[in-house]
């Protein structure tokens, strides 16, 4: 399979998050994208640098407002204190109920804040530089589909779905999988899918389409009455004016077995089915794997090549864009049995 992988995703390694009140490492690491790379290629996968430029799609996914905070966070950053290049910005207070988001303050943690809805997203140096490349990664890929390749893997980190049209959480900037949907939506594809398999619920990509007909979001994910982003992700978001019914959530319990959750794969896929969409694009988390350290889905090897035949069997040109998973050591296993799962099927 062509994948597409940014070598500038290593220009994004912030070194610590919050994890239970205390500084540790980060989960989310350039290791990740390494460990992918080398399995594609063990496998005998394509591994091509990005070559398209994805700025005139970014504004039709974020708003300019968003873009232009991200794009110069790390200068306005430096601009403080030039101390500040060793240090790694924190958001300290967020326009909640009965604040205002309408005025972008001056002061730069305010402005985090502002664009920020968790504490749990380090920016380092290179944040922008890196997501930009990975959608750089996903335009590529939707460019490769319209050329008539049946299917591509976006190896880009950071992830991208819990980054909505004007904010950032999770450890994702860039929606890198709303921008290969918009993508293909403008090479013709009159309806997209989105169908989102990360552990976490993909509230940033829910709510850049909750409104829209032509791309449809299903997610299957931990249940936000327990599991992050808490706050999106249940059952009753079915989408909004022209959207109603064009989303869909198939929360399931922590620690549920691998039959659990291809039963609701199963529902997921036939109810996007029904959408009749053009073309797919898959949210390819693969932090459902038994051994993730932050998650609690039971997911083998083995169940992600039967994940891969079950999407071949949609029978869609397919577009993967690599999201969460955190055992790096086999990160990239898991991601290339998805891959030989489409191929063989
Ligand atoms: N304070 C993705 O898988 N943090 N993002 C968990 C730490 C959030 C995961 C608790 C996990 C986000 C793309
Ligand atoms: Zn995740």
């Amino acid at each position: 399979m062509n994948c597409y992988f940014p070598s500038q995703h290593a220009l994004h390694a912030p070194s610590h998050e919050f994890f239970r009140g205390q500084l540790v490492p980060c989960h989310e690491t350039p290791a990740r994208a390494e460990s992918v790379q080398q399995a594609l290629l063990a496998a005998g996968h394509r591994v091509l640098e990005p070559q398209a430029d994805s700025r005139v799609l970014l504004p039709r996914v974020h708003s300019p407002r968003y873009l232009g905070f991200l794009e110069r966070a790390w200068a306005d950053w430096l601009a403080l204190d030039p101390a500040n290049a060793e240090r790694q910005p924190w958001p300290s207070t967020w326009p909640v109920r009965g604040l205002r988001d309408d005025r972008e303050p001056a002061e730069f943690s305010a402005r985090l804040g502002l664009y920020s809805f968790d504490s749990g997203t380090p920016l380092s140096s290179g944040s922008w530089a890196a997501a930009k490349a990975g959608c750089d990664a996903a335009l590529s890929a939707a460019l490769a589909l319209a050329g008539g390749e049946r299917a591509a893997f976006c190896a880009s980190r950071p992830p991208g779905h819990h980054a909505g049209p004007d904010f950032m959480g999770g450890y994702c900037f860039l929606n890198q999988a709303a921008l290969a949907a918009q993508a293909l939506r403008e090479q013709g594809a009159a309806r997209v899918a989105i169908l989102d398999v990360d552990y976490h619920h993909g509230n940033g990509t829910q709510a850049i389409f909750y409104e829209r007909a032509d791309v449809s979001f299903v997610s299957l994910h931990g249940d936000p009455r327990t599991e992050y982003p808490f706050f999106l992700g249940h059952a009753d978001e079915t989408g909004s004016g022209p959207g109603f019914g064009f989303n869909r959530n198939l929360p399931l319990p922590a620690g549920c077995d691998a039959a659990t959750w291809f039963a609701a794969l199963e529902m997921g896929c036939n109810h996007l089915l029904g959408q009749a969409p053009e073309a797919l694009v898959v949210s390819l988390g693969l932090d459902t794997y038994e051994g993730d350290p932050i998650s609690k889905f039971k997911l083998t090897t083995a169940d992600f090549a039967r994940l891969g035949e079950r999407i071949a069997a949609l029978g869609l040109p397919t577009l993967l864009v690599l999201e969460g998973g955190y055992a790096t050591a086999q990160l990239g296993s898991n991601a290339v049995a998805v891959l030989n799962g489409i191929e063989a099927a």
